[in-house]
This record gives structure tokens, C-alpha cells and sequence, in this order.
């Protein structure tokens, strides 16, 4: 890419309020495939005395005229993405009409056809595809749309309320909505089509009936109550937890099948990736259910955090995505089980967090400089801005939290504000000062945290000295102000009261220092620290925890998370000794009597049994390493799961014969299905006629938890039965394309020579497209994030694979490849070979001539 061509950021430090306000506008949509007529009247108002220019963002529309306060106007220049209107007076009427082609639309973003229906998708920037506009949020305009399309189309649906519908001339009809609320454009929706709908009800606390409807491809319906029970339950839970009601009288979601992400929760009218909305025991696994529920619930929190108050600006993304995952997250830990919620979030932090965090694209979860907004929808601004989120709630207690929430929406209801905004309403609310606190939101990277313990007998005090140390690249004197929750622990595993000098000391420690230290009297004896409990802040914390502590922890840690995390370091160090030293490349009996306990005694969640028995995953691995051993990581964990199971081999069949699966979706029966799935996956490691039976019989079962399963321990295995049993599966399913998902991601798991050809091949199935996201991430996504050794191949060839296939998404559909690029951003990480072999796919990417903004961003920060 030429300089000249060279994308330009926008920085957070050049905000400016905008110089006109659009107070309303009134949207006509006639839709066409190819010439789609969009008719916008705005009521637009100056808002700084001398501007005179009012720019209107715009790309890809074709202008058909201008008019101001109803006469036809010329001066204007139309400019690349931008039409500047010259001279307005200070309050007038404009109307625009522009035409659009929503269905040679392949980027999934402004209006586009998902197979036969109509429907959009504006956030960031995405209203600029279907109208000119001041397409930034603190724009907040009430909206009036009308919608005519062909009969055939018998759903037409925007925001707010239904005003009216009817019939026209030529075999059209039309519909006409109106949103009360004012909003800004990124939370506009539409959308056109034939839809099966399930309707159901809601009655608020306060007594409102609020009517529900969920429109699915015609079939579907069968797929839809667990989507609906879990709107419902979101409804009643943010009236208990949150004191939030719902505000329209209606609310729509729409499943669509070719989505760029999970969801969108435009006002009122949620548009849906149908994979996150259809569901049933025979095509979703225990984790779809639980993902839909808490996808259902996170669109469903964004009508408070996110639609009622917004971002100023899209730097401030994690003033509502943050905020909203973390509602999410306790959405799920109050209706399921806590600690399998934390360990999943902080896996999530782990795996990619931390590895963003390390890499090119690191950034604060406030970002200072963007190029293209959609690349910062992140697991940073997302799931790390929920962690901040999260402190601030350990610091202040559930109680001043929410003090701090109702002071937030107080303030601002109805306002477009900054995480200052927010960080402000809980200092206020709660009187913490929350000053040294803020600093999370503009420092990028992971902070380290170097703790050592001191115990001395003689005066019966143990201490830890803590040491915090900022990520590499950012300044080491502002330290953080840390929220370090502990447990001490004695001989007998019994939780020990903290105190210091007769006062009691809460088990939340205020780090606020770069080196402090903490002290605790009274012990007897030295004991057992549970440092970082509940992983209460997104820090690596290095201590010098022997064997026999970590054990200590699993056993009798009060935090279930503490004890999986625990039994996670066991591991960690399991393998990096036998990385260091290949002649040890045993776990230890301490550790495999340790499983073997776990799976005999099966004590408490099930769920969380399974959990504990499961190696840390690669990037977890990988990210203890300064260069990534790729090799030593595949052979070492494949070696001790082989160890594990041949070990355990009797325990596990024991446990999965008499564990009793009933087929329901309680909590129970999910925990039940999650340690069989566990056993089945040792099982096939070991390829026993015993073994194989059970695996064929599980995956012939009609429960898809189960059926997923095995098939998925098969193909890890690279067990004789993989290849029998994909091809029954593909006979079995090739009806239903979200199943084919699950398919496409287990050929993607296979090893072997043939395995870069055999997703070459797949290329062709009939199920396979390229312009659908959900079919690409399953293959080709599974693939290069899962699949590490074929992946990481030497030769190159797993990169070539992803190479070739980022430079025909680029053309496509822009996002689906920059989220897809992922894998290369750490390429600096690897050895020389397999970094210059991805290096060479970046600079490929660089070069193209039509490189995509999407693109642009990543592949330049990568290489520079
Ligand atoms: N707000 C949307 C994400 C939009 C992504 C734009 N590239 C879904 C969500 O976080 O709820
Ligand atoms: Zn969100």
C-alpha cells in the first residue's frame, strides 16, 4: 500500500462536540435488491454559532437529490465518505434521497440481504452505508421509519412502536414505526422478511405487559422457547439485581443467518446471528444453550448499558460493552454456577486477552488512536473492560455498586457520556476515591505482579511483599490500584482469620504501591496463601508456590475458581519441566493419585470436576514461553494426556458407566454430560474395543452434547473411528447448516499429512460459503486458533492456508478477515522459521492493492 493510500487514525484527545445536532429524523425505505430508495427528512439545528458546514458521513450511496426546508438546495460538495452541506440556516429541514444495493452488500454491514430477508447492521459505522448522516453516537435523534417491500416480505420491522401498516399498488405493502426514544444511529435497525414468529409476554414489576416476538427462518420454531425462557429470565433479573425495567412495549430479536458477529441490540428490535438464537437437544450442545442465554441476556442489559445512557464517542466502547459483559457474566453466575462462570471468563483473559494484550494491537481498554472502529470490538475493551468493571465492584461491595448505578443512570439518562462519566457516579456514590484507580482505562498491556511470602515463626507473622510492575512499553511509575483478594489457609485447610496488630484486616489487600508489603500476626504456623483469589484483578501474578501448596489449595481453597486455578499451575509447571528437561516428561504420582481422587470421590460440581482434569490450552501454555516451543508444547501435553489417560484409564470407565445422564437441561444433568465428555476424551486416547464401543454408542446418541462429544474425543485421539463417524455425521446433518458448523470445526481438529488438503477440499462441500462468517470461523477459524500443530506446520503450509483465504475475505467482507488475521498478530513470538514464513503472509496481505482499512490496521501495526 502506497503512502498516499495510507488509512489515517481518528484520536480520542481531538474530540469535538458536533457542530450540528439532528434533533429528528424520518426514514423512507423502498426496498430493492439492487436499487433500494432511501428517503431521510432530518430536523437538523445548529449547535456552535459560526459553523457553517454541516459534513454528513456517506460511503458507497449514490445521491439522488438535496433539499433544505423543502426546496431543492446545490450548495453542497460531495466529497470521498463525506457530503458537506454549505450554508445552512441555523434550524431547518433537510431531506436526502440516495439510493443503495443491498444485496451485492457482502460486507454484513449497513443493509444488506441474509438469504431472502432484508436487514442491517449500523454499529460502529455502518449507517453511513444506508443514508448521509452525522453517524457518531452523541448524535441522538428520535426516528419515524416507513418501510415498502413486496408482499412476499410479510415482516417489516424497524424500532419502537408499530404505527401503522398496509397494503399499495403493484403487490407492495408498507409499515411505519416510531421510536420514542432518542438514539443515535448505530442502534438503528430494519429489516424485511418471511419469518416463522414465536410471541410470547412479559409482565414488569411495575406492572407493564410487555409483548416479546422472536422471528426465525420458516421451520424454526421448534428451535426458539430456550431463546424466549432466556429473554424472559434476563427481563426479571435486571428488575431484581439491577432495579432495571424495560422501557418499550415491545421487544423484537430477528435470527438471521449471515451476521458478522453474536448480536446487535438495536432499540427494541435485536438482530441476531441465528446460531446464537436456535436451539435444541438434538442440534445445540449444553454450551450453546448456556452461550445463547447469556448472549440473550447481554443485548438484553445493553437497553440500559449501552441504549438508554451511550458513548460519546466510540473510544468510550467499553463504557457500555464492559459494563454489559460484566452484567452478562453475573447474569450467568446467579442463574448457574459461579465458579464455572469464572473460570470460563478468565480463560477467555488468559487465552486472548493476555496474548492481545502482549502483542501489536495491545491497547488500553480506552483506546487513545483508531484507524478502523471495528477492530476494536476486543477481547480487551470487551472482557478485560469488564475486569475493571469487576474491581470497582470488589472495592466497593454489591451495595455501594449499585448506589453507583443508580447515580450513573440519574445523571445521565439519555446522554451520549465517558468512562470518566461512569468512574465518577460510583467515586460519588460510594465516597472511594477512585482517582489512581482510573488509570485502568489508559494503560495498555498486562501489569505483572511479583509476590514473595515471609513467614517468621518466632513472632508468628507471615507477610507478602508485593511488587507491581507495568507492562512492557508503558510507564513504570503510575502504579496501578490493585484489588489483591487473598485466603490464608492452615494445616488442617480451615480458612484463617486476617488480622494485624489486633485489627482485623479485610481479605481484599488495596495494592496502590509499586512495592508494598502486608502483614498478618497470629499464625502458629506458616501458612498456605491463595494469592489472587477469584483472579481478582487481569494481572500475572509470579510467585514461588511449591507443589505441595498448590496442592493444599486444590483440596481446601474456600474459592472453587482458586482451586481450578491452582490445579492449572500444578500443570503449567508440569510442562515447562518437562520442556526444560525432556527426560521428565512424566507427571508425577502426587498429581495423577491427585485426578484420580477427583474422579472417585466426584465431591461437589461435576461440572467443575471435569474442569480441574483438563490440561491448560495452548495459548495458556504458550504464553509462559518468551519464544513459543510449539513442538515441545504439542508432544509434552499430548504425552501427559496419554499418561493421564492409560493411568486412569479404569477410573474413567467406572465414572462414565455410573454417572446417569437423564437428558434434561437442569444444571445437574449439564454437569453429568460434562464430566462423561471428559471421560470419553481420555478414553479415546486409548484405543481399546471397550473404549471404542462406548464412543460409537455416545456418538449415535441423540443428545448433541453428547453425540459432539465423542465424535470430538475421536478426532483429537486421531482414533480409527474419526473418519466412519464424521461421515455419518455429514450424512445425518447436511439439512442443517448450524450442525454442518459443528462438522466443519471438527475436520478442522484433524491431524495427518492430508490435513491442509482435506480442508482445501471442504472448500467444495455444498454447505461450505465463503461470504458466511459462521461457515469460515468453523473451518477455517477452528483450524488456525485449534488445530496448532497442523497450524504451526514448519513448512507453511498452515499459514499459506490462512493467507490465501485473508486476501479473498479482504474483498468480501473486511471484518470477517481482520478477525480472522488474529493468528499472525503474534508471529513475533515463534521461532525463526515459522515467524518469517508468517511474516511473508503479512507483507503478502500489505501489498495488495485493494487492502481493506479492516486490514490495513492490524498488518501494520503487525510488521511495524
Ligand atoms: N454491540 C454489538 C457489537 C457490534 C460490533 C460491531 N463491529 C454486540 C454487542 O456487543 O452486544
Ligand atoms: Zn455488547
Amino acid at each position: 500500500m502506497t503512502a498516499s493510500k495510507k488509512p489515517q487514525a481518528q484520536y480520542l484527545k481531538d474530540y469535538q462536540a458536533p457542530p450540528y445536532f439532528i434533533d429528528h429524523v424520518d426514514l423512507t425505505f423502498d426496498l430493492a435488491p439492487l436499487n433500494t430508495r432511501v428517503t431521510s427528512v432530518m430536523t437538523v439545528k445548529k449547535a456552535v454559532a459560526d459553523a457553517t458546514d454541516l459534513a454528513l458521513d456517506g460511503i458507497d450511496l449514490t445521491l439522488i437529490s438535496i433539499a433544505v426546508d423543502g426546496s431543492v438546495y446545490s450548495d453542497y460538495t460531495l466529497a470521498d465518505e463525506q457530503l458537506i452541506i454549505h450554508n445552512l440556516p441555523a434550524h431547518c429541514q433537510v431531506t436526502i434521497v440516495n439510493e443503495i444495493a443491498p444485496k451485492t452488500n457482502t460486507s454484513l454491514e449497513g443493509l444488506y440481504l441474509s438469504g431472502g430477508a432484508y436487514c442491517t447492521q449500523c454499529e460502529a459505522q455502518g449507517f453511513r452505508k444506508i443514508t448521509y448522516y452525522l453517524d457518531r453516537p452523541d448524535v441522538l435523534a428520535s426516528f419515524d421509519v416507513t418501510i415498502i417491500a413486496d408482499e412476499q416480505f410479510t415482516h417489516l420491522l424497524s424500532n419502537g412502536n408499530k404505527l401503522a401498516q398496509g397494503k399499495l399498488d403493484n403487490g407492495r405493502h408498507f409499515a411505519k414505526w416510531q421510536d420514542p426514544f432518542k438514539k443515535p444511529s448505530y442502534l438503528f435497525a430494519l429489516v424485511a422478511g418471511d419469518f416463522d414468529v414465536l410471541e410470547d409476554s412479559f409482565v414488569t414489576k411495575s406492572g407493564r405487559n410487555i409483548e416479546l416476538a422472536l422471528f426465525v427462518d420458516k421451520g424454526n420454531l421448534p428451535k426458539t422457547p430456550h431463546a424466549m425462557a432466556s429473554l424472559k429470565k434476563s427481563m426479571q433479573w435486571d428488575e431484581q439485581r439491577f432495579d432495571l425495567e424495560y422501557d418499550l412495549d415491545i421487544y423484537m430479536i430477528v435470527a438471521v443467518d449471515f451476521f458478522n458477529m453474536g448480536a446487535m441490540e438495536n432499540k427494541g428490535l435485536n438482530i441476531f446471528n441465528s446460531k446464537c438464537v436456535l436451539a435444541n437437544q438434538e442440534t445445540a450442545t449444553d454450551k450453546d444453550y448456556h452461550t445463547i442465554e447469556s448472549i440473550v441476556g447481554h443485548e438484553y442489559f445493553h437497553n440500559w448499558t449501552g441504549n438508554r445512557v451511550t458513548c460519546r464517542d466510540w473510544f468510550q466502547l467499553s463504557l457500555k460493552e464492559g459494563l454489559t459483559v460484566f452484567r452478562d457474566q453475573e447474569f450467568s453466575s446467579d442463574l448457574g454456577s459461579r465458579a464455572l462462570n469464572r473460570i470460563d471468563a478468565v480463560k477467555v483473559m488468559r487465552t486472548h486477552q493476555f496474548s492481545e494484550d502482549a502483542g501489536p494491537m495491545a491497547h488500553p481498554i480506552r483506546p487513545e488512536q483508531v484507524i478502523e472502529m471495528n477492530n476494536f470490538y476486543t477481547v480487551t475493551v470487551y472482557d478485560k473492560g469488564a475486569e475493571v468493571i469487576r474491581m470497582m465492584h470488589t472495592l466497593l461491595g454489591e451495595e455501594k455498586f449499585q448506589q453507583g448505578m443508580a447515580l450513573y443512570f440519574q445523571r445521565h439518562d439519555g446522554q451520549a457520556v465517558t468512562c470518566d462519566d461512569f468512574v465518577a457516579a460510583m467515586n460519588d456514590a460510594s465516597g472511594i476515591d477512585l482517582t489512581q484507580f482510573k488509570r485502568w482505562y489508559s494503560q495498555a498491556g498486562t501489569p505483572r505482579l511479583i509476590v514473595e511470602q515471609n513467614y517468621d515463626a518466632q513472632q508468628g507473622v507471615f507477610s507478602l511483599n508485593i511488587e507491581q510492575h507495568a507492562p512492557v512499553n508503558q510507564p513504570d511509575n503510575v502504579p496501578l490500584h490493585i484489588p489483591f483478594a487473598i485466603e490464608l489457609l492452615d494445616a488442617q485447610g480451615r480458612s484463617v482469620p486476617l488480622s494485624f496488630a489486633g485489627n482485623r484486616v479485610d481479605h481484599v489487600l488495596n495494592v496502590t504501591n509499586k512495592q508494598q508489603r502486608f502483614s498478618f500476626d497470629g499464625l502458629t504456623e506458616r501458612p498456605v496463601a491463595v494469592l489472587l483469589e477469584d483472579f481478582s484483578a487481569p494481572c500475572i501474578v509470579k510467585q514461588q508456590t511449591t507443589e505441595a501448596d498448590l496442592l493444599h489449595i486444590i483440596r481446601f481453597a474456600r474459592s472453587d475458581f482458586s482451586r481450578w486455578d491452582a490445579q492449572q499451575q500444578l500443570f503449567i509447571s508440569a510442562v515447562k519441566t518437562a520442556i526444560e528437561n525432556p527426560a521428565n516428561n512424566q507427571l508425577d504420582d502426587k498429581i495423577i493419585n491427585a485426578l484420580r481422587s477427583l474422579l472417585i470421590e466426584r465431591e461437589g460440581d461435576l461440572a467443575l470436576i471435569s474442569e480441574l482434569l483438563k490440561l491448560p490450552s495452548f495459548d495458556t501454555l504458550a504464553a509462559e514461553f518468551a519464544v513459543i516451543p510449539v513442538d515441545e508444547i504439542v508432544a509434552v501435553t499430548q504425552q501427559f494426556e496419554l499418561q493421564i489417560a492409560e493411568q486412569l484409564q479404569g477410573e474413567f470407565t467406572a465414572c462414565y458407566q455410573s454417572l446417569i445422564d437423564d437428558g434434561s437441561v437442569s444444571a445437574d444433568a449439564v454437569a453429568v454430560r460434562a464430566l462423561k465428555g471428559l471421560c470419553l476424551h481420555y478414553l479415546a486416547k486409548v484405543d481399546e474395543l471397550d473404549n471404542n464401543q462406548l464412543l460409537v454408542s455416545a456418538a449415535n446418541s441423540h443428545n448433541m452434547t453428547n453425540a459432539l462429544a465423542a465424535l470430538s474425543a475421536v478426532v483429537k485421539a486421531d482414533s480409527p473411528l474419526a473418519i466412519e463417524l464424521l461421515s455419518q455425521f455429514d450424512s445425518q446433518w447436511r439439512h442443517d447448516v448450524l450442525v454442518m458448523d459443528k462438522w466443519f470445526a471438527l475436520q478442522a481438529m484433524q491431524g495427518g499429512e492430508n490435513a491442509i488438503d482435506n480442508i482445501k477440499k471442504l472448500y467444495e462441500h455444498p454447505c461450505f460459503d465463503f461470504s458466511n462468517p459462521n461457515r469460515v470461523r468453523a473451518l477455517v477459524g477452528s483450524f488456525s486458533h485449534f488445530n496448532t500443530a497442523q497450524f504451526h506446520r514448519k513448512d507453511g503450509s498452515g499459514y499459506q492456508l490462512l493467507g490465501d483465504l485473508l486476501v479473498k475475505l479482504n474483498a468480501i467482507n473486511p471484518q470477517n478477515a481482520s478477525r480472522m488475521l488474529t493468528p499472525f498478530m503474534s508471529w513475533r513470538r515463534y521461532d525463526e522459521v515459522r515467524s518469517a514464513a508468517m511474516k511473508a503472509q503479512l507483507q503478502r496481505l500489505a501489498e495488495l492493492d485493494n487492502l481493506s482499512d479492516d486490514l490495513f490496521e492490524k498488518v501494520d501495526k503487525a510488521l511495524q
